[in-house]
């Protein structure tokens, strides 16, 4: 029988990452909705690794599975490491990434290509029953484009350039950006570890 794991997000793009990069034919991977689990859960942490044990701990303690979280953002070190773990709320929750993208673009006119440096942050959390909570962290270091591109990706992909290809994540297939992305690099860490102990 197929080891049940439940992701605790409700972001769908996320989960069609996940669902490609943890790929086992031994795990059936089921989103919090999939699991018949409503709960709005309060991101209060300092770091996205706090935040994704948030998450986890809130899912595990209605369920036995093993629950995996992920908590991600941008970076923009010209920006202090805004909006960092305030990503999903900068500009307002329920502003369009258009917007929200326009908004950061705004924030840098003018500032030249050395100083737009950025990264893509992401922590993965995983509490497995009777054992210590785990949290895994991956990156992908690029920087902020002058405009938006591609249609591929979510969120801040079409601003957030990487550097050996000169263009957006956004212009990334699926497979070129999650053999190379922070949650891409975080899920194959923790799947790692979660076939160690299985
Ligand atoms: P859950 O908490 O339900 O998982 P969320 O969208 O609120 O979903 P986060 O709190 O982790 O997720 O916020 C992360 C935000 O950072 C996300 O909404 C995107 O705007 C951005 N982000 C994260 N990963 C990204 C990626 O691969 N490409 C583009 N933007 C990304």
């Amino acid at each position: 029988m197929k080891k049940k794991i439940i992701f605790a997000t409700d972001n769908k793009n996320k989960m069609v990452e996940i669902r490609q990069i943890l790929d086992n034919p031994e795990w059936e991977i089921l989103s919090m909705r999939e699991a018949g689990i409503e709960l709005d859960i309060e991101e209060d942490g300092a770091t996205f690794e706090e935040n994704a044990l948030i998450k986890a701990k809130a899912v595990s303690a209605c369920c036995d599975e093993i629950v995996l979280a992920d908590d991600s953002g941008l970076e923009i070190d010209y920006l202090n490491r805004e909006p960092g773990v305030h990503s999903a709320r900068y500009g307002g929750r329920d502003t369009s990434y258009e917007i929200k993208n326009q908004m950061l673009l705004d924030r840098l006119r003018g500032v030249p290509r050395d100083m737009r440096t950025a990264r893509f942050v992401c922590a993965i959390a995983a509490v497995v029953p009777g054992r210590e909570p785990m949290v895994v962290r991956g990156t992908i270091e690029g920087y902020i484009g002058e405009k938006p591109a591609g249609e591929n990706g979510f969120g801040y992909d079409p601003i957030f350039y990487v550097e050996d290809r000169n263009c957006s994540t956004a212009e990334l297939t699926p497979e070129e950006k999650n053999a190379r992305s922070h949650r891409g690099n975080a899920l194959r860490l923790i799947r790692e570890r979660l076939e160690n102990i299985s």
